[in-house]
């Protein structure tokens, strides 16, 4: 992850950069995306008297914080490497080559890039099955990730994942989970172990809007907050949980209200921009490494692809689609980066091409990679013989 980590403006909270003003000749960011307007994803809440908890941080004025240059570069190639490999993986299910499931990423790329720069090495991130960007985000290599895609033996789960089950221990990566809901009790599991073996890091466990439904998550909200767990919960909000709406599905449409049940701070975020993301996961690691316990965190973010690969996507318009697509997290830092000088048209793409050849050397070793061997099949039932809290 070392590699890989953005370098932050600081690692302050907002709630005292908010009173400097912004750094001469870096970019203003909120203005960079958004033009300053009212943001149409942030609609604020829409029942005030529910957010009247203390611990509700939607209130809190935040900061038009700048970031330099590297951070707007390394978000930039970040997030491009996401959309390039899943643009090819997309092609290459479309070509049965890769086979299974396989639910792109593609549209919410700013949500992972900037909880990653937000990261220090040895933190756990553990998520659903929409898992390639994570991994690719943390340092696993594009190899190892395509191979999992192919189910070969050189894949990061040693080709017996496949897309909804990437893993990389190397990276702190946990999973890659098919069961909705799953890693939610496991991510506070996780957040319990570095607690208790006071390594002072922490876990974000990510789920889609459909996981905030399964009883499993209440359970483990209360007992993380009752023991203070170093755990961030994140829900990517992409409105829609397969073809259902959060409309459809429950009157409360602000997910993030959830946590002030539960006395959690708790605040909805920008999953469009990416400083946004990186600053709200900042705040929320310095309460976790502080001992003060999670916070929840709803990323209103959009995916650009069907559910998984056999989904038309009827239940949605062309115009929303568009509309997303108009407030691109990638052509967002894009814009921002250009605007600033901190990079010339002809250095992005350079920095395109560089992908481009990651992502097709990616795709060669898949191919002439071996699938594993059939004794494999036993091997990695539990990975750690002397686990330390179960004994017979
Ligand atoms: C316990 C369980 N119930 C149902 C499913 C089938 N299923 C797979 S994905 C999915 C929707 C989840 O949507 P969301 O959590 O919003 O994540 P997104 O796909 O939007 O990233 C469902 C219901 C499942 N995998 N696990
Ligand atoms: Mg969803």
């Amino acid at each position: 992850m070392a590699d890989t980590k953005v370098k932050a403006a600081s690692k302050k909270s907002t709630a005292t950069k908010s009173a400097a003003p912004a750094p001469k000749g870096k970019a203003k960011t909120k203005a960079a995306t958004t033009g300053g307007q009212p943001d149409p994803l942030m609609p604020g809440t829409d029942a005030p008297e529910m957010a009247a908890s203390g611990t509700d941080l939607s209130k809190q004025a935040k900061a038009g914080t700048s970031f330099p240059k590297e951070t707007y570069l390394q978000w930039y190639e970040q997030m491009q490497l996401m959309r390039k490999f899943e643009d090819k993986a997309g092609q290459l299910y479309g070509q049965q080559k890769i086979k299974g499931f396989c639910h792109l990423y593609i549209g919410q790329e700013a949500c992972v890039a900037g909880q990653v720069s937000a990261l220090e090495k040895g933190d756990k991130y553990i998520t659903a099955y929409r898992d390639h960007a994570h991994p690719l985000a943390l340092g696993t290599s594009p190899n190892a990730i395509m191979a999992e895609l192919f189910a070969k033996a050189t894949g990061c789960s040693k080709g017996k994942g496949g897309s909804m089950h990437m893993f990389d221990k190397e990276v702190g990566f946990m999973g890659g989970h098919g069961i909705v809901g799953a890693q939610v009790p496991m991510g506070a599991g996780i957040a319990f172990a570095e607690k208790y073996n006071k390594t002072g890091k922490l876990c974000i466990c990510s789920m889609g809007d459909g996981a905030v439904r399964q009883g499993a998550l209440h359970e483990a909200f209360n007992m993380a907050m009752l023991w203070k767990l170093p755990v961030i919960f994140v829900i990517e909000n992409n409105g829609y949980a397969m073809g259902t709406s959060v409309q459809r599905t429950s009157n409360v449409h602000d997910l993030y209200k959830i946590g002030l049940s539960y006395d959690m701070p708790s605040e909805p975020v920008n999953g469009m921009r990416v400083e946004d993301v990186h600053e709200a996961v900042v705040r929320a690691a310095e309460r976790a490494r502080a001992g003060e316990g999670p916070t929840l965190l709803e990323f209103k973010t959009y995916r650009y692809k069907g559910h998984s690969m056999s989904d038309p996507a009827k239940y949605r318009t062309k115009e929303e689609l568009e509309d997303y697509r108009h407030r691109d997290a990638i052509e967002g830092v894009r814009h921002t980066i250009l605007t600033n000088k901190f990079a010339t048209e002809a250095d992005l793409e350079a920095i395109d091409e560089k992908i481009k050849a990651q992502v097709a050397e990616s795709v060669e070793f898949a191919e002439n990679s071996p699938y594993p061997t059939p004794d494999e099949l036993y091997k990695d039932v539990y990975v750690q013989e002397d686990y330390p809290y179960i004994h017979d």
